[in-house]
């Protein structure tokens, strides 16, 4: 290929998302609601993660059900199957695979260090299952796959794509290049969008205040009810400042659901009060999701289409993922089939 033809071609952009729940306004805003306009310039590849997911338990028909709705948002929120590549990770028997090669150049205290175990295994005390513990290394398999060069994802997966590289880095240093380096793409806002009880903690769709996250499928009472119980602080003033985490957060939804800035933001609720920001955030965020809610409704009817989908996408995937996978397995010395 000559240094042409490598600068013309598309860079690759992979992330994937668990059917671990029902998505949230987290979700949306730090990661889908920037998969779309990506579409046009790179080439996109979006996997719904389910074998992620069971590093929790979950409920067999539940994860089957959840895994076509987090199918049918990524469509309902922009994505066009005849753009990217939409699948489901466990049709893609590359990723285990891969997984298994890449664990053996994982240590054992660079997992240790990641903080989602940290916090997912003492939220599940009782299952601190090695899958739990392996996690990132399944997520880099993921990724290098593709020869991805962007990851997009909120801040939270910023320390997983980071292993990432550096598992790329020392397979590469040990057999020559075979995997591109991928870089985390982070959005400026929502990059971390907060619980609307607890404010210094991420909205998590697996918190059990479900008044603490917003899903993209609430309807518009709930919404409004969540956004009018939020907690904010004793100050009145609509403005961003130390120790007021939920109107931060407050501000930033609003500024995202509007397309407006924080300073705008402040300055439209000046002399006003939390009284009458709250329902206006509600408001902004129903008319947001409106439809993306009424699209993904509307999917769901119609099985064979997503079937469609998804089945198109992992032999586009596999196809792939095959190539790099190949490669892998020559450079350590497997034996050709
Ligand atoms: P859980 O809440 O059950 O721990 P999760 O929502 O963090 O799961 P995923 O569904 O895999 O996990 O996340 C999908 C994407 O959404 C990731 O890129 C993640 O960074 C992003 N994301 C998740 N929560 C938030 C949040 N509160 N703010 C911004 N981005 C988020
Ligand atoms: N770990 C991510 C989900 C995920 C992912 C990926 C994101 C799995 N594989 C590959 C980007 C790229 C999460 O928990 N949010």
């Amino acid at each position: 290929m000559s240094e042409n033809t490598i600068e013309q071609k598309k860079k690759t952009i992979f992330s994937g998302v668990q059917p671990s729940g029902k998505l949230t306004l987290g979700n949306y805003l730090g990661a889908i609601r920037n998969f779309g306009p990506l579409q046009e310039e790179y080439n996109c590849i979006y996997c719904v993660v389910d074998m992620h997911a069971i590093t929790v338990r979950q409920d067999p028909a539940t994860l089957r059900r959840q895994t076509l709705e987090v199918l049918a948002q990524y469509i309902a929120c922009g994505l066009d199957p005849d753009k990217s590549t939409l699948f489901i990770q466990s049709h893609v028997p590359a990723h285990a695979e891969l997984a298994w090669v890449l664990s053996c150049y994982t240590m054992f205290g660079e997992l240790s260090r990641m903080t989602q175990f940290k916090d997912k295994s003492s939220k599940h005390a009782d299952n601190v299952n090695a899958g739990l513990f392996t996690y990132p290394v399944l997520m880099a398999s993921d990724i290098l796959l593709y020869q991805t060069d962007m990851v997009p994802v909120g801040v939270d997966q910023k320390q997983h794509v980071e292993l990432a590289r550096n598992i790329a880095q020392r397979f590469n240093g040990v057999y020559s290049d075979t995997f591109v380096m991928p870089e985390p793409y982070i959005p400026q806002t929502g990059a971390k969008i907060m619980s609307l009880q607890e404010p210094s903690r991420k909205m998590s769709k697996s918190d059990e205040n479900q008044n603490s996250f917003i899903l993209l499928m609430d309807k518009p009472d709930d919404i409004m009810r969540k956004f009018r119980r939020a907690v904010t602080d004793s100050d009145t003033r609509v403005a961003r400042g130390e120790g007021k985490d939920g109107v931060n957060n407050l501000i930033s939804i609003y500024a995202l659901a509007t397309g407006k800035t924080p300073e705008q933001v402040e300055a439209e609720f000046e002399g006003k009060g939390y009284g009458d920001f709250k329902p206006a955030v509600g408001e902004a965020v129903v008319e947001l999701l409106r439809p993306i809610r009424e699209k993904t409704e509307a999917l769901l009817q119609d099985k064979g289409y997503l079937e469609s989908v998804y089945k198109e996408g992992a032999a586009k995937a596999n196809y792939l993922a095959r190539k790099t996978l190949d490669k892998v397995y020559r450079k350590v010395g497997f034996v050709k089939r």
